[in-house]
């Protein structure tokens, strides 16, 4: 399989305490993720408003732009194979009650709050992690890193 690269997020809620950040800095080098950037950031609102665009609308919009522009967080570009979905795994469901329910190994069964307060955010497709990339890491080539660097990952 191809190496691919995602965007994970760890928001502010996880970003608070010192232990659940280490927790799951140790969770994705275990997973066999290599860290190819990552950054200590936070957003203004007009950040989390335009990141959350296709969401606006929804009944849940205020309190999520609000949230992730309310403190700190840290962004990583992840590589391995299959990144996306094995980030999107390792996260669990979207609803942090769903997710204690049906996968409670799941960093988000573990460490959410609630609905909105879910701790981390994964990509959830190609097209979205180049888009998510992107945003966060303006400067970042993914084309270049991927000429230069998927060959020394081929087996
Ligand atoms: P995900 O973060 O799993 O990709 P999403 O893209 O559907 O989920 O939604 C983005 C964020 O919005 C999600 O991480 C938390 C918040 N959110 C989504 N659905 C929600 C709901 N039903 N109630 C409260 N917050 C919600
Ligand atoms: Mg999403």
């Amino acid at each position: 399989k191809a190496l691919q690269l995602t965007l994970a997020v760890i928001k502010p809620d996880a970003v608070a305490h010192p232990l659940i950040m280490k927790a799951l800095h140790q969770r994705i080098l275990e997973s066999n993720f290599i860290i190819v950037r990552r950054k200590d950031l936070k957003w203004r609102r007009q950040d989390s408003e335009r990141f959350y665009a296709e969401h606006s609308g929804r009944f849940f919009y205020q309190r999520l732009v609000e949230f992730m522009s309310s403190g700190p967080m840290r962004a990583y570009i992840l590589a391995r194979e299959d990144a996306i979905a094995h980030w999107r795994e390792l996260m669990g469901p979207t609803k942090v009650y769903r997710a204690r329910y049906t996968s409670p190994d799941t960093i988000r069964a573990q460490y959410g709050l609630t609905d909105t307060r879910n701790t981390t955010h994964g990509s959830d497709s190609v097209e979205s992690a180049h888009r998510e990339i992107a945003f966060f890491f303006p400067e970042f080539q993914i084309e270049d890193w991927m000429k230069k660097e998927e060959p020394c990952f081929r087996t």
